[in-house]
Parts: C-alpha cells; sequence; structure tokens
C-alpha cells in the first residue's frame, strides 16, 4: 500500500463515468472507421476497412449461414448484413470504452487488435494492392487517437475534486464542456469523413460513362416477342423483366464500379494468341441480340431468383476462336474487377453455335451497373455463378485441375447445368380466389427447352396445363391451367418436362451443391 501511495493516475483520479467511457469508445471507433473509409476508397474500392471486413465475412461465412442470409433477407441480405456490421461495431466501441474507465491500455490494446483484423482482411482482399494498408493503418491512427485524447479528457473532467492531487505537475480539471466540444468535433468530423468517403466512391462518373455509351444498336436484333409469350393477365411474370425488377445475387457489399473506358478485357492462359480487348473494340465487333432466362443455383423451390431480359453482345464462340484455345484446356475461369472467380466448362464458350456472349447491354439499354457494367458474361443453360461473371475484366482458359473458382472452394459443384423446373404463381400461398380462378406460373429448361407442364389439384391426376407462345429453348415458358374448384382448401402442384423427355420429380434437393429439385405446391382457399 504504501510504495503504491506514490503512483500516479490509477489512485490519484478517480475512473471514468461509464457512460463517458462508453461515449469515449464509440467515437473513438466512429472517427477510425470514418477516416480508414475515406483513405479506402481513395486508394482503391476494397480496401475500405469497413468493406473489406465485411467483404471478408461474406467470403468466410459457411454456405449454410449465406444460404440462410439470401432466404431470410432475399434482396435485403446486403442490408442486413450492414446493419448486423454496425451493431457488432458500437457495440465493440461501447466495450472498448467500459473496460477502459481508469487506463486507456486496455482500449488501445483493442483498437489495435481491430486495426490488424482489418489489415489481414484488406490484404487478403483478392483484388488487394500493396497501398491498401494504408486504410487500416489510418484507421487505426485516427482511433486510437482520438481515444487517447478523449480519455485523457474524460480522466480530467470526471475527476472529483478530492481525488485531484495535490502534486502540481498534473493537470487541473477540465470542464465539461471541453470533452463535449471534443465529442462534438470527432462526431461531425467523423460525419464528413464518411460522406466524403462514399462521395468519392466514384457513383457519378461510371453513370456518366454509362450514359455516354448510349444507345446500342445490334447487328443482328432479336426477333419480336410473340403474342401469347406469356399468360401475365392471369398471373404469370411477364415474358420480359424489366431490368429494374431483374434479379440480383452477387457477393459484392458495394458495387464495383468501372467505367467504359477503363475496362479492358485480357483473354490468356492456354491459348495460341493472347488477346486484350478494349470496349470500343468489343463494341465494334458483331451484336447479337437473343432473350435469355438466368437463374441462381440459391433459387428455392418456388423461388425468384429467375428473370428473362433480352442481352446483346458478342458471341464468345467467336473470340476463342481467334485466340485459338489450346487442347488440354477444359475451363474458362473468369474474373470480375474485384477478384470474384467463376468456372466456366471452356467447351460451353468455345462450342460452334454455341451462345455463350460478353455481354453489354440488356433490354435495350447498357448494363446496369448492379448487373455488370460495362461488360458481363451470360451462358444460356448455365447457373449464375459458373457462367455470369459481372464486372469481367480477364478470362483464363486453364484446368479445372489447376484452379478453382469462387464458389467450388466453397463446396459448390464444379458443372451446373441448370434443372428442369417450374413454380405456380397465382394463386398466390394462401391465396383466397374464386372458383375459376386460373392456376399460372413458369416454367423453365434452358437450352432444352420444355415440352409440357402439368398440375394437379389436391393430389388428384395430372393435368396437361396450356403452354404460352414459345420464344426460344433458352427461355422460360409460362402455363395455365383453367378449371373450377370447388369451395373449401386446395392444394396446387406443378411439375415440367423438357424436351429431352425429363420430367421434373417430387425427389427434394436443397440448392446446395448444384441446384434444388422437387415440385413446388401452393395452398389456397376458394371462397
Ligand atoms: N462479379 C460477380 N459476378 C457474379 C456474381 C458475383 O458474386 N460477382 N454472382 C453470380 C451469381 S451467383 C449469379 S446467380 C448471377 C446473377 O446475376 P444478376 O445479379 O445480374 O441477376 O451473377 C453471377 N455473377
Ligand atoms: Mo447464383
Amino acid at each position: 500500500m504504501r510504495e503504491r501511495a506514490g503512483m500516479t493516475s490509477t489512485r490519484l483520479v478517480s475512473s471514468i463515468a461509464a457512460p463517458v467511457a462508453a461515449t469515449v469508445g464509440l467515437l473513438s471507433m466512429a472517427a477510425g472507421l470514418a477516416l480508414g473509409h475515406l483513405v479506402g476508397v481513395l486508394i482503391s474500392p476494397t480496401a475500405s476497412p469497413f468493406l473489406a471486413v465485411g467483404s471478408s465475412a461474406i467470403d468466410l461465412a459457411p454456405a449454410w449461414l449465406k444460404e440462410f442470409a439470401v432466404s431470410t433477407f432475399g434482396s435485403y441480405d446486403k442490408i442486413a448484413l450492414l446493419v448486423g456490421m454496425a451493431v457488432v461495431i458500437a457495440v465493440v466501441g461501447v466495450t472498448a470504452g467500459l473496460i477502459s474507465r481508469r487506463s486507456a491500455v486496455p482500449g488501445l490494446m483493442l483498437f489495435g487488435v481491430l486495426g490488424l483484423i482489418a489489415s489481414v482482411a484488406a490484404g487478403t482482399r483478392p483484388a488487394a494492392g500493396s497501398f491498401d494498408l494504408l486504410a487500416p493503418l489510418a484507421a487505426l491512427i485516427a482511433s486510437a487517437g482520438t481515444f487517447v485524447v478523449l480519455h485523457r479528457l474524460g480522466r480530467l473532467t470526471t475527476a472529483k475534486s478530492g481525488d485531484h492531487p495535490t502534486d502540481a505537475s498534473l493537470p487541473a480539471p477540465v470542464p465539461r464542456r471541453a470533452l463535449l466540444t471534443s465529442s462534438a468535433v470527432v462526431a461531425v468530423g467523423a460525419g464528413l469523413a464518411a460522406a466524403g468517403g462514399q462521395l468519392l466512391a466514384r457513383r457519378g462518373e461510371v453513370e456518366a460513362s454509362r450514359q455516354a455509351v448510349g444507345r446500342i444498336v445490334p447487328t443482328a436484333p432479336a426477333t419480336q416477342i410473340p403474342r401469347g409469350a406469356d399468360f401475365a393477365s392471369d398471373g404469370s411474370p411477364t415474358f420480359i423483366t424489366p431490368n429494374r425488377d431483374f434479379y440480383r445475387v452477387d457477393v459484392n457489399l458495394t458495387v464495383p464500379q468501372l467505367r467504359a473506358e477503363d475496362w479492358r478485357l485480357r483473354i490468356h492462359g492456354m491459348v495460341d494468341r493472347e488477346l486484350t480487348l478494349s470496349f470500343r473494340e468489343l463494341t465494334s465487333r458483331m451484336l447479337i441480340e437473343l432473350p435469355v432466362t438466368m437463374t441462381c443455383v440459391s433459387n428455392e423451390i418456388g423461388g425468384h431468383y429467375i428473370s428473362t431480359a433480352y442481352v446483346t453482345g458478342v458471341l464468345l464462340a467467336d473470340i476463342l476462336a481467334e485466340v485459338g484455345v489450346q487442347r488440354g484446356a477444359d475451363q474458362a475461369l473468369s474474373t470480375s474487377v474485384d477478384g470474384w472467380t467463376c468456372g466456366t466448362p471452356a467447351a460451353a464458350l468455345s462450342d460452334p453455335g454455341g451462345k455463350a456472349m460478353l455481354v453489354i447491354a440488356m433490354n435495350g439499354e447498357p448494363l446496369p451497373v448492379e448487373h455488370g457494367f460495362p461488360v458481363r458474361m451470360v451462358v444460356p443453360g448455365l447457373y449464375g455463378y459458373v457462367s455470369a461473371t459481372k464486372w469481367i475484366t480477364d478470362l483464363e482458359l486453364t484446368t479445372f485441375a489447376a484452379r478453382q473458382a469462387y464458389w467450388l472452394q466453397r463446396g459448390w459443384a464444379q458443372r451446373a447445368p441448370i434443372k428442369t423446373m417450374s413454380r405456380i404463381d397465382s394463386p398466390g400461398a394462401f391465396a383466397r380466389v374464386g372458383p375459376d380462378t386460373p392456376v399460372t406460373g413458369v416454367a423453365w429448361a434452358p437450352t432444352r427447352g420444355i415440352s409440357q407442364v402439368e398440375v394437379r389439384i389436391d393430389h388428384g391426376a395430372w393435368q396437361p396445363a396450356e403452354l404460352s407462345t414459345e420464344v426460344s429453348v433458352d427461355t422460360w415458358r409460362m402455363f395455365r391451367l383453367r378449371g373450377r374448384w370447388a369451395p373449401g382448401a386446395h392444394v396446387a402442384e406443378v411439375r415440367a418436362t423438357d424436351k429431352k423427355g425429363y420430367t421434373q420429380t417430387a425427389d427434394l434437393a436443397s440448392p446446395i451443391p448444384d441446384g434444388a429439385t422437387g415440385w413446388h405446391s401452393v395452398q389456397f382457399t376458394v371462397q
């Protein structure tokens, strides 16, 4: 006890009040995040500690958790993640304050650990450059610096006069106002830095680049959609999905921003002649327009991760014939600007007569940024994760033995042709409907085509449904079953048969590893 009397702070100054300590921790966290984000955005799209940690969390999350997030929150899965991160960050910030009521050391150690985590996350992003570490470093300096200053003010402010040393070497207590002013300065500064980071994220530039691309006129326009291509007036989807309603699935927390004038695609690896294309070179080629139905392997039975658009682009078969694919190259590994990778069977791209494309337009306009502007890949008949690379910048001919793409490393199948499937859209689940409401919906088996759709009511006999006019074997086809149903509760089930003669079975499979199977069913009540 005696020796301790001579020691400084812990005895001489009382601990900081809990609410003040919590606020000091929270503000320091905010300062670090905001400055890190600002510096990060200036360096590269993946350097921001906040986004780097969030993206790494997405990459590291087990497949079942991603499935859960996608099926629970749907297209709001990213918002859910951002909100979750904000809550965790706030809790950690408050904790940093609360464990440091006497000494700043525990809080500083916590910020050090966070800085380390952010550095590892930023440094290991697939597209990371060596300057990317400056962002977490800035974050660490900002949070630790703010913490030291505010903590000191906090201790001096809350110190009771009786605790204060007669020792003149220690500063006199400061008025509460000093702490409040400093806190306000930190809060405003963090807000400005974060907002500045968002402003500098180049969103405007890329939208301007997209506007400048203007209308894309295909060399070979698609034929007009025939009449009777859907039963939308009876509740099926419209044949073409408007761009704003087109489903979106990707691992990106924020949409990659790439200007058309900055875009390059390098085609290399097991090829005879390497080729690098600019946007201008690509668009000066023969542009084909085709209707294509795209869907995600994560689509559950009855799910809505399926849409159809007219896409315009250049046939990959032509480009690959030019570069000369070498024997033995069985995989085309495509990479997007953020480092996401996708492995497609090389034959699916190089087959003469195949419809795999480098796509630049969707429903007559330049690709929307969230759908891959300026260029993406589309391969009719394959699930998106093995074929539909958005913001594509690299195409390497290689082997499946040599390279494993993003989702393959996470337990999904190497080959993933789209399975024959069908979905009832109307009546909706548990709807109350009139007695002669038709059962309508959609069936798909891209590249094979749909030959028959059957519906059964209350587990009765399968009844062939009317099919919409076929637009292409690569697109979905609508069905409609008219009838008169008795009052009361009913269940409708659907199954499709493709033109290869395969009929969907009742066998249930979950989306992992290569797509769901089973019949979609809907319960409804006739009033
Ligand atoms: N760069 C990039 N491209 C990507 C993905 C991605 O995460 N990153 N996801 C793929 C998956 S899983 C699907 S289903 C389709 C979805 O395309 P859409 O969002 O345009 O509908 O994009 C594919 N292309
Ligand atoms: Mo997907």
